[in-house]
């Protein structure tokens, strides 16, 4: 039988309240139909099912373990103590008993079963959270610096990054009538949706806020990048915009490509919703409604032309772009431990494995947050790098906090044994994820072990090396724009990716298909010797095989050139 495209699905949703409410309440299957599938994904969550069970379910003969995944909503990523007891109430009462920090600075929760899913988004809103367009052809979670040093663009910054997230909300009340019981009224099905029309966008929209010279955001991997640019007395002046970044791609399909962002101008603040809107309804009008793996409003502007583009958001936004300004990227990382902050409030960033917050045997990280949030009275900051800063510390308190995570072991990927280990993130991959080729998450702390002799070798313990891993193509850790990025082909082969840098200005080169870790391993055995042999002082990893010449760029749009001359980023090169 074959199934109504997602562009029928949408306009035929009602406003993207599909059968759900029957669906919810048919008892036989643990699954929701094929279009609500679709639907759902607008409130934020996805259909799943155990892929660990999967062989043994079908041997006996009873369907998949459905169950779903949540993402919240949390523009800037910063939640309360309260917020985040209520989300642990939620992981241990409905879901797999842990709280999953992701790459775009939310929580998912895995695990819950269809006859508990209202239950778990009444719960969520009683945290005053939701999950709307967590998911679906709308724009995302919107991405702010997590910045702990900065207070004031920390707090500017996450306005913005709330404001955005509302202005681009989609209007319908179908999540309040779904989850929350909202009483239906005349315009149930058929509200105006003024920014996204009826079939809403051709494909998920991507905003991020970035603070120079932190890049933690990797803002070039977004849709729309907004660049902070402070003015001499230290406040906002406005955003350098950036368009059409994503890392999504398909293995051997040249035409399916990840690529950076373009810096196309400048813009005060009080421009930012117009540009913004023009760039989504640019999207929305000349986005591939036809190919959804060509859907994204980088191939809209690579098909179309940048400057066609940029002429178009001008237009519809009723101004020219002043030029880009200025400005520096030092890392795209996050920084460790405590900071104090310009409000004389501490900070302190835990490195947590793959963002995943779970009791472990000796290493209860859960119970340990729990209990954190229990006296913490300042704020928790999500980053995008998959870690936590314990935000908002007066001095006197940060003993007992202290105390309590080394109690629970919530230090330990701050002390790992290598640099490389406390910076590395991977994506979900296996066991949840429908689209995984390999392992992620579950094989990164292998693999980094494997890797600790080697970087001992070459005396590279402390060195920086940004290393990624993707259980599949579509680049959810981003992979593209590390050092040494795995991106998974099938269990135990992976793609071998090379020479990103440390700022997230410049994307990485394919160096080895399909090989497997014993290969992996061989060949990076090779490249970091002659790194450390051939390194000029403080040369990161990326930079020297490109001066070195051991790789070369990719044949897509591939990174954003500084200038030295005017130390900025001016384009894109392809
Ligand atoms: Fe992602 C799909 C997990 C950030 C590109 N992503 C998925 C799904 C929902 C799989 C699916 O469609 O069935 C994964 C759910 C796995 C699971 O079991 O939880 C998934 N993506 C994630 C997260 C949880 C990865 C993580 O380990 O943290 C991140 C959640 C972010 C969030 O809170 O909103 C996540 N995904 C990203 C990013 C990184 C980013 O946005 O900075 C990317 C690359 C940037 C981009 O969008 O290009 C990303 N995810 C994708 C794609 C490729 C999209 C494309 O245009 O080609 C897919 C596949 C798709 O949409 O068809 C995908
Ligand atoms: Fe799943 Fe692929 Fe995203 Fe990893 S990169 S979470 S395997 S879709």
């Amino acid at each position: 039988m074959s199934h109504p495209s997602v562009e029928d699905i949408k306009i035929s949703s009602r406003r993207l309240r599909g059968t759900m409410e029957d669906g919810l309440a048919d008892t036989v299957t643990g699954s929701l139909s094929f279009e609500d599938q679709r639907t759902v994904k607008f409130h934020g969550s996805y259909q799943q099912d155990d892929r660990d069970l999967r062989d043994e379910r079908r041997r006996q003969k009873l369907e998949p373990a459905h169950q779903f995944m949540i993402r919240i909503r949390a523009p800037g990523g910063v939640f309360t103590p309260e917020q985040w007891l209520k989300l642990d109430a939620i992981a241990t009462t409905y879901a797999n008993h842990s709280l999953r920090v992701t790459t775009r600075q939310t929580f998912q929760i895995h695990g819950v079963v269809k006859r508990d899913l209202k239950a778990t988004m009444q719960a969520i809103n009683a945290g005053l959270l939701d999950t709307i367009s967590a998911c679906g052809d709308v724009n995302r979670n919107v991405l702010g610096a997590s910045n702990p040093l900065q207070s004031h663009l920390h707090a500017q910054v996450h306005d913005w990054a709330q404001r955005l997230s509302l202005h681009f909300k989609p209007r319908t009340r179908a999540y309040y009538e779904v989850w929350l019981d909202e009483e239906k009224v005349a315009e149930s099905g058929v509200e105006e949706e003024p920014i996204y029309g009826q079939a809403y966008l051709p494909r998920k929209f991507k905003i991020a806020v970035a603070v120079p010279p932190h890049n933690d955001v990797d803002v070039f991997a977004n849709d729309l990048g907004l660049i902070a640019i402070v003015d001499e007395a230290g406040g906002l002046a406005g955003f350098n915009v950036a368009i059409g970044g994503s890392m999504g791609s398909s293995h051997g399909i040249p035409t399916h490509y990840p690529r950076v962002g373009n810096v196309i101008g400048f813009v005060t603040p009080d421009q930012v919703f117009a540009i913004a809107e023009a760039a989504v309804t640019v999207q929305r009008d000349l986005g591939d409604r036809e190919d959804r793996k060509h859907a994204r409003f980088k191939y809209t502007i690579d098909d179309h032309g940048s400057d066609k583009i940029v002429a178009m958001m001008e237009e519809r936004a009723g101004f020219k772009l002043q030029p880009a300004r200025p400005w520096h990227f030092d890392h795209n990382g996050d920084r460790f431990g405590w900071v104090e902050g310009e409000d004389g409030h501490w900070h302190l960033t835990l490195s947590l494995p793959s963002g995943r917050i779970v009791d472990q045997p000796g290493r209860p990280l859960l119970t340990g947050m729990r209990e954190i949030a229990r006296i913490h009275r300042g704020q928790f900051r999500m980053t995008c790098n998959q870690n936590v800063i314990i935000a908002g510390v007066p001095a006197a308190e940060r003993a007992r906090i202290d105390a309590l995570v080394a109690a629970h072991g919530l230090d330990a990927e701050n002390n790992a044994p290598t640099a490389m280990a406390r910076t590395a993130i991977s994506c979900v991959a296996l066991p949840t994820c429908a689209l995984a080729m390999a392992e992620a998450e579950r094989y990164l702390p292998s693999f980094l072990a494997n890797m600790e002799p080697l970087l001992d070798k070459h005396g590279l313990r402390e060195q920086p090396i940004l290393l990624r891993v993707s259980g599949c193509p579509n680049g959810c850790s981003r992979p593209y724009l590390a050092e040494i990025a795995l991106v998974g082909k099938a269990l135990g082969r992976y793609n071998l990716f090379v020479g990103g840098d440390h700022r997230g200005l410049r994307m990485n080169t394919l160096y080895r298909e399909n090989i497997t870790e014993p290969e992996i391993l061989a060949t990076l055995d090779t490249l970091l010797g002659q790194y450390a042999a051939g390194r000029e002082p403080d040369e990161h990893f990326g930079d020297f095989l490109h001066r070195a010449g051991l790789v070369e760029l990719p044949p897509y749009p591939t990174h954003v050139r500084v200038d030295p001359a005017e130390a900025m980023a001016i384009t894109v090169v392809a």
